[in-house]
């Protein structure tokens, strides 16, 4: 008898009418095989392989770079489900007309079956997903992302559980593109798109959109966070999770080199984009990373900003709509002062005096599998996860937050997360430094109702006997001639060096309305260049800035209606009366 997964792999062999199926085992021989395919339709080159032993440079479609936010939808039942921050389309509707576009979308071409895990083999947190696909690429890169074949199919074989994810690249055509997640079903449907969060069906769209809402449902979490250890001189490891929106450096964080190492402080990698977390046995939030890779963005990436990734990224590596040198190097914007003559183009054009940059495209990747990072934890893969002892926030604010503050309560830190935003950048949208709230970095991958969502933050602060405490960081706050006050990478481990002391109730703080900021002195500054007012500006809390910024948080609530937690908005009144009484004080 056909099991549920051969059942299904059946189904949609039937509608995508593929030339032949073939059962990934994960193995190297298949990887070398996949590769020598994609070498032949002419899209992916073989680097050097001197300086890239096993690294490729695959280019895909001009049109087909980035997440694409507008086709992405949530097909739940009833719209009000997905929110007033997702799309929205009905289940019938979007398998008839999304169905009609999967009809023979395969025909000549193979299907692939990738059988596959989100989290460490054993971990009870871990969850089981089957990717089918007609792309060679997103094969090897779920190889790298994931774990994939056997280890997946044994798990899937004993328990009939897992997420399945039908995939193809269809006709490229950015008009017949869609990425549809069914929620109730446990489901997801991708066409059109062959770029990583689109068509990597483990990443956005399992590990964060499925997973968020089956989370809420067995009560855990899934979020858009790094995770990370910070070692201390006696060897204690602590542990904390960050989540901020893409494009603010979560990769550079949980890779960085320690300013302080000199003095015992090494930060150790466990993940750069995603925790599922869950409550222990010993009462603390454990998180575990599922993903087994780092799909990170490649311009700005060097030695200042990150020796550890460029160490990482040296071998097996697949490289995506990068530049290339003549002597067959990877190469983007920002890696070397100089830009290599003799260079070629992400679109595989030769570079000439007159061409115009980037060379590299702005959202260009390295997929590396994490065990290469020289400085992962012993831990990455531990099943029962790492208990988390400081959640962090942040996001890019040129003007408004201090570099760091902590929250007064569980509360007040979801509210925090819930009120977070970030200025976008030139390479997101055409206007810079306009504010976008994302909450908890999660705009784009929560797969519910935000207030629900928000709702879900409060009641696992109730179910966690030791929450962790929450903090928020900035390091993009500008001073008045418009350059950033803090040097950011490296030295950030100043600021982990302050949450951990807090969190252990060694470290002094200064109480203000927003929060805790680190008291006069507080932070370990010792060998770090920086002067006394760029420090005051650094972590001032202006009350005028902050009362208009409460005012904006309150109009961004209404959208969430009657699904607003009530706590949420007690917390934007409160935040606005304690930042009355402060001006009242000084006048
Ligand atoms: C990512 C993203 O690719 O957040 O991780 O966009
Ligand atoms: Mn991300």
């Amino acid at each position: 008898m056909a099991t549920p997964l051969e059942e299904w792999v059946e189904k949609a062999a039937q509608k995508t009418k593929p030339k032949q199926i073939v059962w990934c085992d994960g193995s190297e021989a298949e990887a070398e095989r996949m590769v020598e395919t994609l070498l032949a339709e002419g899209r992916t080159v073989r680097l050097n392989e001197r300086t890239h032993p096993n690294c490729i440079l695959h280019r895909s479609d001009p049109s087909d770079v980035a997440r694409t936010e507008q086709i992405t939808f949530i097909c739940s039942r009833r719209k009000e489900d997905a929110g007033p921050t997702n799309n929205w389309m009905a289940p019938e509707e979007a398998k008839q007309k999304v169905g009609a576009l999967f009809d023979g979308a395969m025909a000549g071409r193979t299907m692939y079956v990738v059988p596959y895990l989100m989290g460490p083999v054993g971990s009870p947190m871990t969850r089981a997903g089957v990717e089918v696909t007609d792309s060679p690429y997103v094969v090897i890169s779920m190889r790298i992302m994931a774990r994939i074949g056997k280890v997946a199919l044994d798990r899937i074989d004993k328990t009939n559980e897992f997420v399945p994810g039908l995939h193809s690249m269809g006709d490229l055509n950015p008009s017949r593109r869609y990425v549809l997640h069914f929620p109730e079903e446990k489901l997801i449907w991708s066409i059109g798109s062959g770029y990583g969060g689109n068509a990597l069906l483990g990443k956005k769209c399992f590990a964060l959109r499925i997973a968020s809402w089956m989370a809420r449902e067995q009560g855990w979490m899934a979020e858009h966070t790094l995770i990370l250890g910070l070692e201390d001189p006696s060897g204690k490891v602590s542990y904390m999770a960050a989540a901020f929106p893409s494009a603010c450096g979560k990769t550079n964080m949980a890779m960085m080199v320690s300013a302080l190492e000199n003095v015992g402080y090494r930060v150790q990698t466990l993940g750069d984009d995603i925790g599922w977390m869950q409550v222990g046995s010993d009462g603390y939030l454990h998180a575990i990373n599922p993903e087994a890779g780092f799909f990170g963005v490649a311009p700005g990436t060097n030695e200042q900003t990150n020796p550890n990734v460029m160490a990482a990224i040296q071998k097996n590596t697949i490289f995506t709509n990068v530049a290339m040198t003549g002597s067959r190097e990877p190469w983007w914007e920002g890696m070397t002062a100089e830009t290599p003559r003799d260079l070629t183009d992400w679109q595989g054009n030769k570079v000439t005096a007159g061409s115009k940059g980037p060379f590299a495209h702005p959202n260009s990747r390295f997929t590396v599998p994490a065990p290469q990072a020289p400085r992962i934890s012993p831990k990455w893969e531990d099943p029962a996860g790492v208990p988390i002892s400081a959640i962090i926030f942040g996001g890019r604010r040129a003007r408004l937050a201090p570099l760091v503050y902590e929250s007064f309560n569980w509360q007040h830190g979801v509210f925090v997360g819930a009120s977070m935003a970030s200025e976008t950048t030139a390479a997101i949208t055409g206007a810079v430094g306009v504010t976008r709230r994302d909450p908890m970095a999660m705009l784009p991958f929560c797969g519910y109702h935000m207030g629900d969502y928000f709702q879900h933050w409060l009641d696992m602060g109730r179910a966690i006997p030791h929450p962790p405490k929450i903090f928020h960081v900035n390091w993009f706050r500008k001073g008045a001639d418009g350059k950033f006050l803090w040097p950011g990478f490296g030295e950030n481990v100043r600021v982990l060096k302050w949450i951990v002391e807090r969190v252990s109730g060694k470290a002094h703080a200064e109480e203000t309305p927003i929060g805790f900021v680190p008291a006069k002195r507080a932070l370990t500054l010792d060998g770090l260049n920086i002067s006394a007012e760029n420090m005051d500006q650094l972590l001032r809390v202006e009350a005028a800035d902050w009362q208009k910024e409460a005012e904006e948080v309150g109009t961004y609530f209404d959208k969430f209606g009657d699904r607003l937690p009530k706590e949420l908005r007690a917390e934007q009144v409160h935040l606005s009366e304690r930042l009355n009484l402060v001006a009242s004080a000084k006048t």
